[in-house]
């Protein structure tokens, strides 16, 4: 029997954005709770919600101000033990966000800290500046320098995410019990397992300043370094390894090499980490400097990463990337229908991110006004300095801001797709009027349904759950793989393109995005067919 999180899909949530049940324009934890049988009914195993912790709110809870309580925009403690607790008893688990490279700077922590109160003075990373300059010449993820100077205790402090997130200081113990408390609360609760936030960044070698000619100054110093393992092992030793649960990384920039390390069960690190490589299909490694997308770019990639790796998570979207259906695809049903194919017969566990299933696609919105993500307004005075006008800039964050992810769940054709009687903190996407939950039900051709029906497949078949993967062909507009158990095979054809493709390919299909006939060396635009062979 393989474990639990090798067998279940995973289904992501970003609560501000799922359902609101009480009307103030925000998702919370009774509106997941009202939706746990649509959830149920996709067949998935496991919900990740992304932060509901206190949080000030100024990275979208990614910045936590109290580790051991829900924020009230959310509900309550005793909501979200209702959802553990009901979401359980439909054969559902719950793993939170686990988020402890960096605290909100309200954070009672580094309230005291800047205090240099006891036992806090060490909790961050505080350092004297060179005169008026900050300690060292390192960037932020989110743009600009990555030092804020705090006027009440005269230093300034590391913050490789928004000013308003610090981080911590793992040289000091107390930082490391105090979070594995964190750890221990949830678990303790009754959840099973954490995304791991930015886990390979948690240990800062030295802080010396970084090659000066990179997209994140310093970075050499921070991305998995030793430390970073030797932390790793201990929160296994001490705490995880006392529950039934698993743990996926959120790891930057990690190469196939670094991600066997961190996932090797002998070392007793992580379960699963998160690529970032095939999130370059559409730009230089940082997503606002796009180059034109190419399927095969994306092709190698992921298949590079199920030969490497002898198990990992596996995913096309997730609340920082735009909408895969968007990026990779055409915008349309069929194109969308295409990836959820190849996302859910890949080698490892499949991570989709709410609306996915629906085919929903990047924003909407006609101005800078609408958006609302740090990152992108922190982006917009670098982007200016490289000399982009505002027309350039907002063209730009159509096609890369994180708001792409975050327009509310289209659950209805009605007014605000169904997600609030109010105002929603964020704009709808006009287009909920097709593309929702409620209209693709009662459509047996829908998106929605294609996935439900591949996923009870995959439930089903312990060839695709647990079978070894080779790849048979890719081809500049096709992929054709393989996936194997003892005698058994199921062969995934999809074509990634929008003009039909001929490839060598007979025999009838257990599935297809259009019609189960025989194959005839060719398949339709943007078809994806399965093919069972004993
Ligand atoms: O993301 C880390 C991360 O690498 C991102 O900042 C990424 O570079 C960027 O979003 C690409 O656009 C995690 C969380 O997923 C993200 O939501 C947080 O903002 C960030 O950490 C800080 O906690």
């Amino acid at each position: 029997m393989e474990k639990w999180w090798k067998e279940q899909a995973v289904y992501q949530i970003y609560p501000m954005s799922y359902c609101d049940s009480n009307g103030d324009g925000m998702g919370d934890i009774p509106g997941i709770i009202s939706k746990l049988p649509y959830i149920k009914s996709l067949g998935v195993g496991i919900l990740w919600l992304s932060p509901v912790y206190r949080s000030p709110g100024e990275d979208n809870g990614y910045d936590i101000s109290d580790y051991c309580d829900i924020d009230p925009k959310f509900g309550t403690l005793s909501d979200m033990d209702e959802l553990i607790q009901k979401a359980n008893a439909l054969g559902l688990r719950i793993v939170m966000d686990l988020v402890i490279n960096h605290t909100s700077d309200q954070h009672e922590w580094f309230q005291k800290s800047r205090r240099r109160e006891a036992p806090y003075e060490d909790f961050y990373i505080w350092r004297d500046g060179n005169g008026k300059r900050p300690p060292n010449n390192w960037t932020s993820f989110f743009g600009g320098r990555a030092w804020a100077f705090d006027e009440v205790r005269g230093q300034w402090y590391l913050h490789l995410f928004a000013k308003g997130q610090p981080d911590l200081n793992y040289r000091n113990p107390a930082v490391i019990d105090a979070v594995e408390r964190v750890m221990d609360f949830w678990l303790a609760r009754g959840v099973s397992g954490f995304r791991c936030d930015v886990i390979n960044l948690l240990w800062k070698d030295s802080l010396k300043n970084g090659f000066p000619k990179g997209a994140l100054v310093g970075s050499e110093y921070y991305i998995g370094r030793p430390g970073c393992h030797e932390l790793l092992q201990r929160f296994r030793r001490e705490v995880l390894s006392r529950y039934d649960c698993f743990t996926v990384g959120e790891t930057v920039l990690v190469s196939t090499k670094k991600a066997r390390e961190l996932t090797d069960p002998n070392r007793g690190e992580l379960d699963m980490v998160f690529s970032f490589e095939h999130m370059n299909a559409d730009c230089f490694l940082v997503k606002w400097l796009p180059r034109k997308f190419k399927t095969q770019r994306l092709f190698r990639s992921l298949i590079k990463w199920q030969k490497k790796l002898p198990w990992n998570a596996v995913y096309l979207e997730n609340h920082d990337q735009p909408r895969s259906v968007s990026r990779f695809g055409d915008d349309s049903p069929a194109s969308a229908k295409a990836m959820l194919t190849l996302l859910l017969t890949l080698r490892g566990t499949p991570f989709v991110y709410q609306g996915e299933e629906l085919g929903m696609t990047n924003f909407d919105f006609t101005s800078m006004d609408d958006i609302q993500d740090v990152e992108s307004k922190n982006m917009v005075p670098t982007l200016k300095k490289l000399g982009l006008n505002d027309r350039r800039i907002f063209e730009r964050m159509r096609k890369a801001s994180r708001d792409n992810a975050r327009t509310p769940m289209q659950w209805t054709p009605g007014p605000e797709g169904g997600f609030t009687t109010g105002t929603p903190w964020i704009k709808v996407n006009g287009n909920h009027v097709t593309i929702n939950a409620e209209t693709e039900e009662q459509d047996p051709d829908s998106v929605l349904n294609w996935f439900r029906t591949l996923m009870a497949y995959r439930n089903g078949s312990d060839v695709l759950k647990q079978g070894r993967f080779r790849l048979i062909s890719r081809e500049k507009d096709w992929i054709k793989i393989e996936r194997r158990l003892g005698d058994e095979r199921v062969i995934v054809a999809v074509n990634w393109s929008p003009k039909p493709v001929k490839l060598p390919l007979v025999g009838y299909p257990v599935l297809s995005t259009h019609g189960t006939q025989k194959l005839d060396c060719q398949l339709q635009p943007w078809e994806a067919v399965l093919i069972e062979e004993k």
